[in-house]
């Protein structure tokens, strides 16, 4: 581990004493405990505490308790050299001495082993740590929120939540920890396929997946127990899903926080922010959001309103809203301190106990935007409801959505504009109510995460018949539950546009599939090119935001010309019409965990070639993606897995047997899409908006595999209140089926929720680069027709 080269380790040796528990074992060596939990068939945790005591269950436990889990069944065999435990998918062997865990599947085959000989070694500096064995040829993946391409082997990275204040520097792809730490991450081999593993410890720690290629990967953290989750797949699905269901999902979003959403730091006064949704609206492109950077605010106090600059905001967003518009404000946790101030946000807090204070009980202060400032306990569940309930001045003002920045939490030493360092809260801060005894050195990477929650759950309190839409910058694992997440302060550079596809691949790896970079670039000038070609990827991200920095040129989709604006029109109103798609993508995710955006591994990983793939990623599982992102191609080299593939532009067909790679023409208007052979993708008209009217033409577009077959399927609902729960959507999957030279298209629908009347379009692209169109004039949910 590379926390400090003074860290020394010792192996557990020999086991001593051992229990059988309702779910695995408990474990004693000298005093130190090893517990070894059966969490499902496939799942198992590991548990290891130095001192023999484990921590207690923390009230704000990102993971779901054991107990939470249905029984599990599970058998025992008591060898003279080991105990074996067997589920209905792995064998766990703890070697007795020395204590070492070997989990293999049911053939035999090792999944994952300790990498010391010796057996489990551990931190001895009061933290803990282990190593496991790393073959040759094992990839991975995730690690959360991180910069550079897809694989991480060979790298180490840190979880402690922090600002890149350097950003260009620190946001390349040498990078180590960023705004969101998410310890999880997969493994995965060529023909075995993997595991995943989750770190359950919120202290700093970190991963070292071989930094000194000695044939180990290890991972472990300053304090706490050494809590692992092992998540068998073999396939990535199966890891996600797993994942996902110990760490939570993303519930639907509202349906128009997937539109595009337009952002600068920042849009003001008023006059400026209608002008912008006159632009957009006048321009014809698509969009949903307006976003409110922090200079609506009163000298930077949380939850007030500028009346210089905004005199009315009421009436603004009613005039927003009649456009179809949606706006969303940013909240950062730092309150103004303020005591002479008469504001009421600080007052309260203070006279609550709701900031943390150092050790010594004395508030503690750091300097953000509004000056010194105060930053709310959010461990504590009275200051998460306090803070949720604040909103309402912004919900009564006609605000939709709430943006958490500056989350991790950012502090300066000096006031902003003087150069200063970085200040973190004391480790030893208390934090949360007195009985759990927490301090910030635990719950540091909770600081976003517990805020995001706090709003979300706030937001639902307050207007509990729509859904929540939050984004943050910080976070930690389980955030997919209360927040979307954009990954920080990017700049506008032809490497960032490329990293964005890893980066956000990794998150939807990591259990978060509500994710964006900033379209342009935040930070640096850019240019025409550079934006084109990002606003063709950004169309595409599941959170889909132009933004850019004070200071910075303008970078809205029309400042490049004429040429690109087109562009931007083109990719946006493609968006739009793929809308459907996307929301029923989202409904998956919370089904299943499945990623919206992801790398081609997902589903084609017994394919090597994609294991290093990470310049071309999948939209759900049908539809993909290979952008160009270097200045001057217009052409780029696209990979095609075996089996049918078509061009979403020319409708060409490709019939690798074997993966293939094909060098495609790709114009500056073009971002090279294909379409898998079985696919069909539902999509609606284009609208400027995604509630402009109801989805009232529906298009199919049918892609048949090599059978002449395809599947699709495509999710509603009212798209904004909670109804959904009380079952009120529909799933209608389509069929097609070639049968004696016959091609059949069927729609069977489940679901009480009807939406609106529509005329469906059909349209049946055939491998020879033909298309047949033909319409359908009443959609009656269930039908069955021939396509001539
Ligand atoms: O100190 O609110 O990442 O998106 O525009 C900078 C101003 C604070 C950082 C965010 C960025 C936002 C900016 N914020």
């Amino acid at each position: 581990m590379f926390f400090s080269s003074e860290i020394s380790y010792k192996y557990l040796g020999a086991i001593d004493s051992f229990e059988q528990e309702e779910r695995g074992l408990l474990l004693k060596s000298g005093k130190a405990a090893l517990s070894i939990t059966v969490i499902t068939a496939g799942i198992i945790r590991v548990k290891f505490a130095p001192e023999g005591d484990f921590r207690p269950r923390r009230s704000w436990a990102v993971t779901r308790a054991d107990q939470d889990w249905p029984a599990v069944s599970f058998s025992l065999d008591e060898g003279p050299e080991a105990l074996v435990i067997t589920t209905e998918k792995l064998k766990v062997q703890v070697q007795r001495d020395p204590c070492r865990l070997t989990i293999s599947d049911l053939s035999g085959q090792i999944l994952v082993e300790e990498g010391l000989k010796d057996g489990l070694a551990v931190n001895s500096k009061g933290g803990v740590a282990c190593f496991k064995a790393m073959p040759a040829d094992e990839n991975y993946y995730g690690f959360g929120e991180r910069t550079s391409l897809l694989n991480k082997r060979g790298r180490r990275y840190r979880n402690w939540n922090r600002d890149p204040v350097d950003t260009n520097l620190d946001h390349g792809p040498g990078a180590d920890n960023l705004y969101q730490s998410i310890p999880f991450f997969m493994a995965l081999r060529p023909n075995i396929g993997g595991y995943g593993l989750f770190l359950n410890n919120t202290y700093r720690s970190a991963f070292d997946m071989d930094w000194m290629q000695e044939g180990h990967y290890s991972f472990g953290a300053e304090s706490g127990d050494l809590d692992y989750y092992f998540l068998y797949g073999p396939e990535p699905a199966t890891i996600v899903q797993a994942y996902t269901e110990l760490s939570g999902r993303t519930p639907l979003p509202p349906r128009w926080a997937l539109g595009y959403q337009q952002c600068r730091w920042s849009y003001y006064p008023e006059s400026q922010v209608l002008d912008i949704a006159r632009q957009l609206r006048q321009r014809r492109l698509p969009a949903d959001t307006i976003v409110l950077d922090i200079d609506y605010m009163d000298g930077y106090r949380v939850f007030s309103w500028d009346r210089t600059r905004f005199p009315d905001p009421k009436e603004m967003n009613t005039e927003l809203a009649q456009q179809g518009f949606k706006v969303v404000a940013i909240i950062d946790p730092g309150v103004k301190f303020e005591p002479e101030g008469n504001y009421k946000v600080f007052e309260e807090g203070q006279s609550q106990n709701y900031f943390i204070c150092k050790p010594d009980g004395e508030i503690f202060t750091g300097y953000v935007w509004p000056g010194l400032s105060v930053f709310p306990d959010f461990v504590k569940p009275a200051v998460r409801e306090w803070w949720g309930n604040l909103h309402k001045v912004l919900l009564d003002s006609g605000v939709r959505g709430i943006w958490n920045d500056m989350n991790e939490p950012a502090i300066s030493s000096t006031p902003f504009g003087v150069a200063g360092i970085h200040l973190d809260i004391p480790n030893e801060a208390k934090q949360g109510n007195p009985e759990e005894q927490a301090n910030h050195a635990e719950t540091h990477n909770l600081y976003g995460y517990l805020e995001s929650r706090s709003t979300y759950e706030g937001l639902v309190r307050l207007r509990p018949d729509e859904r929540p839409f939050v984004l943050t910058r910080s976070g930690f694992a389980g955030i997919q539950r209360y927040a979307a997440v954009w990954m920080g302060d990017n700049s506008s550079l032809w490497e960032h546009l490329e990293m964005s596809m890893p980066q956000l691949c990794g998150m939807g790896l990591s259990g978060v599939p509500f994710v964006g970079v900033d379209i342009g670039g935040f930070w640096e000038s850019g240019s025409a090119e550079l934006f084109a070609r990002w606003i063709e990827l950004g169309a595409f991200y599941p959170f889909s935001r132009g933004h850019s920095a004070e200071g910075t040129p303008q970078k809205e989709p029309w400042v490049w010309g004429e040429a690109v604006e087109a562009i931007s029109r083109k990719y946006l109103e493609l968006r739009y019409r793929l809308l459907p798609y996307l929301y029923t993508l989202f409904w998956e995710h919370s089904q299943n965990g499945s990623p919206v955006f992801r790398s081609l591994f997902y589903h084609f990983w017994e394919d090597a070639t994609t294991l290093e793939l990470h310049d071309q990623v999948l939209l759900g599982e049908g539809l993909m993606l290979a952008p160009v992102y270097r200045p001057g191609m217009r052409h780029r080299t696209v990979y095609l897995p075996a089996g049918e593939w078509y061009d979403w532009w020319s409708g060409q067909s490709y019939q690798p047997s074997q993966g293939q790679t094909i060098l495609q023409a790709a114009p500056l208007d073009s971002l090279p899409m294909f379409v898998r052979g079985g696919t069909i993708l539902p999509l609606g008209p284009v609208m400027q908006y995604s509630d402009e009217k109801p989805l009232d033409r529906l298009t199919l577009e049918i892609f048949p595999d090599a059978h002449g077959w395809a599947n699709g399927q495509l999710y509603e609902d009212d798209g904004l209140s909670f109804a959904y729960q009380q079952g009120q959507s529909c799933l209608t999957r389509y069929g097609c089926r070639q049968v004696e030279g016959k091609t059949y298209l069927q729609a069977r629908r489940i679901g009480p929720f009807e939406p609106a009347s529509r005329t469906i379009e059909i349209r049946l692209h055939l491998p020879d680069g033909s298309l047949k169109s033909s319409e359908l004039t009443v959609d009656s949910g269930d039908w069955e027709a021939e396509i001539a």
